[in-house]
């Protein structure tokens, strides 16, 4: 594959971390094997995290990221420390670099607490491998469970290749987010996608999916036909082959069904959202545990961030509205945007999540595996709307044959 030709988005990201003067961006330069980071003795050289294209061996393409000093300090080195974090938080491996010859400091102590919090494989670089170690250093990581140890000396260069041979033999621990129309269409093809711009859309612009959706397929080198709902039937009509799929907002769901042709492929962004978040096949068992809900089960409608409610609200109202006229059974609805102790969570009987479009795929798959340990049923917004819309299984039958 030509390198740069594979979206960010489904690279594997690979991120450097530590405190200032570490070593991370010899390292890094080392591992790439050419001079992309700065490497400087003056503390705090590493400004914006850095991030280089590479393939490297069964991980194929990845993304590699050098970051600034954990331990930056100042209002300068507090914005920094928090881009850092953003980038080792979504990172899909992260590689604390630590001097060998130093006891752990402080910041490193508190890093690696928060790296691990954030799940995936975790691997440390001893640098200053060149000098003698402090057995400090080495009895603390002795006991972090690391995913790998790898000696570097960064002065000749000595350890780069075992950290590559490291990094590769983690390629079946990452699951990297898909692009968000990965494997359900080929170049060339034409993609229409209804976007309703009523009272909810946000001004000025269009919400994340609809805008991913359209990036992706200009990077896969197929056509985009964005038109309203009003506009589909007409659009429709002037086309002279039909769309490989449509892709429309969930709200709109019925109307367009209705404008289709019922062998059209069909599906929405938020199942696009769901298949690229979490795991279809365990929302659509959720479904499936409706129609075998008791009297009175409760059900949890969990978000994920506070973003702003509207007044007639997705999850608030209309999930549980739908329920009430759909389901065989009254059902009592919570609100949460935390998943509950397992004990508590035991107490639902389905749990429905959002669309989960501000975290990213391990955030999801790993609030399912909660879900799912606590033997609780869980769908999702977009799944949710679709049964409420007489739509499945026909919104997912596209995404079937390449489910995540
Ligand atoms: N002796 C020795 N010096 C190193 C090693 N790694 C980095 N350095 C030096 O430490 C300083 C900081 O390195 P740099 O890669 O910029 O660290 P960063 O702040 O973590 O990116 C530079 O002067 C490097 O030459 C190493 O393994 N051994
Ligand atoms: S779908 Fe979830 S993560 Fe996205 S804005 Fe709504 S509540 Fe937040
Ligand atoms: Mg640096």
């Amino acid at each position: 594959m030509i390198q740069g030709s594979t979206p960010a988005s489904e690279r594997i990201s690979i991120a450097f971390a530590g405190i200032r003067n570490a070593g991370k961006s010899s390292l890094m330069n080392h591992v790439f094997q050419r001079e992309v980071s700065i490497v400087s003795p003056t503390p705090g050289t590493t400004t914006d995290p850095v991030a280089r294209p590479m393939e490297l061996g069964g991980l194929g393409p990845v993304t590699l990221h050098d970051t600034a000093g954990i331990d930056d300090t100042g209002a300068l080195g507090e914005l920094r420390v928090r881009r850092s974090m953003e980038v080792l938080g979504h990172a899909d491996i992260r590689v604390l670099v630590t001097r060998s010859d130093l006891a752990p400091a402080e910041a490193e102590l508190a890093l690696v607490e928060a790296l691990r919090g954030r799940g995936g494989p975790l691997v440390a670089a001893l640098s200053f491998d060149d000098r003698p170690a402090d057995p400090a250093k080495e009895a603390w990581l002795a006991g972090l469970a690391l995913d790998g140890l790898v000696r570097v000396d960064n002065l000749s260069g000595r350890g780069a290749p075992e950290l590559r041979e490291c990094l590769i033999g983690l390629a079946d621990r990452v699951d990297p987010e898909p692009s968000i129309l990965e494997g359900l269409v080929r170049e060339g093809e034409l993609v229409l996608l209804v976007t309703p711009i009523d009272l909810g859309a946000p001004k000025g612009r269009l919400i994340l999916p609809q805008v991913e959706a359209i990036r992706d397929l200009l990077d896969r080198d197929c056509m985009a036909l964005v038109v309203k709902e009003r506009e589909l039937s007409e659009a429709y009509a002037r086309l002279s082959g039909r769309p490989s799929l449509v892709v429309t907002d969930s709200q709109a769901f019925s109307k367009v069904a209705a404008d289709l042709p019922e062998d059209q492929a069909l599906t929405s962004f938020s199942i696009l959202l769901a298949r690229k978040k979490g795991d279809l096949a365990t929302y659509l068992a959720g479904i499936d545990a409706i129609a075998g809900l008791e009297e009175g089960a409760r059900i949890l409608v969990l978000e994920s961030c506070s973003h702003h409610r509207q007044a007639e609200d997705l999850g608030t109202v209309k999930i549980p509205r739908l329920f009430r006229q759909l389901a065989p059974r009254r059902a009592e609805f919570s609100f949460s945007r935390e998943l509950p102790e397992s004990e508590a969570l035991r107490e639902f009987s389905l749990v429905i999540s959002c669309g989960g479009c501000m975290r990213t795929r391990r955030q999801v798959m790993g609030q399912l595996a909660l879900i799912r340990e606590a033997a609780v049923a869980v769908t999702n917004y977009g799944l949710f709307l679709a049964w409420a819309n007489g739509l499945l299984p026909r919104a997912v039958e596209p995404l079937m044959a390449t489910a995540k």
